[in-house]
């Protein structure tokens, strides 16, 4: 009896690595890297340009650096950053995106807005 509780533990405990290392794994690609970076600064209450430009057709890593707590979504390219998520990965296609930030930071809150411009 004592052996086949042993064993249904064991079991149990293998299922739960199984799965945190899937977790880990997802963690892993979202950290993805990229030849070509851009580094968009965010502060109390602007982003360091309003307008960014990149060549597109290429996978490019977005990173944000933010003093404070800020945040960029650009849904049509899904892109999301922000301090807990500040690199992502993705190739995006030509256009200019409008964004701001996307957490409610305070005061300064609606004035922070840039362009993205994808060549
Ligand atoms: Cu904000």
């Amino acid at each position: 009896m004592l052996r086949r509780i042993a064993l249904v533990c064991a079991a149990g405990i293998m299922v739960v690595f199984i799965l945190s290392a899937c977790g880990t794994e997802k963690a892993n690609q979202e950290q993805q890297t990229a030849d070509v970076k851009l580094i968009i600064k965010a502060s109390d209450y602007k982003f360091d340009q309003t307008e960014y430009r990149v060549k597109g057709n290429q996978p490019i890593q977005f990173s944000l650096e933010s003093t404070g707590n800020h945040g960029i979504t650009i849904d049509k390219l899904d892109l999301s950053l922000d301090p807990t998520n500040p690199n992502q990965v993705i190739t995006p296609t030509a256009g200019t995106y409008t964004f701001e930030c996307s957490i409610a930071c305070g005061l300064g809150h609606k004035d922070m807005k840039a362009t993205l411009i994808v060549e």
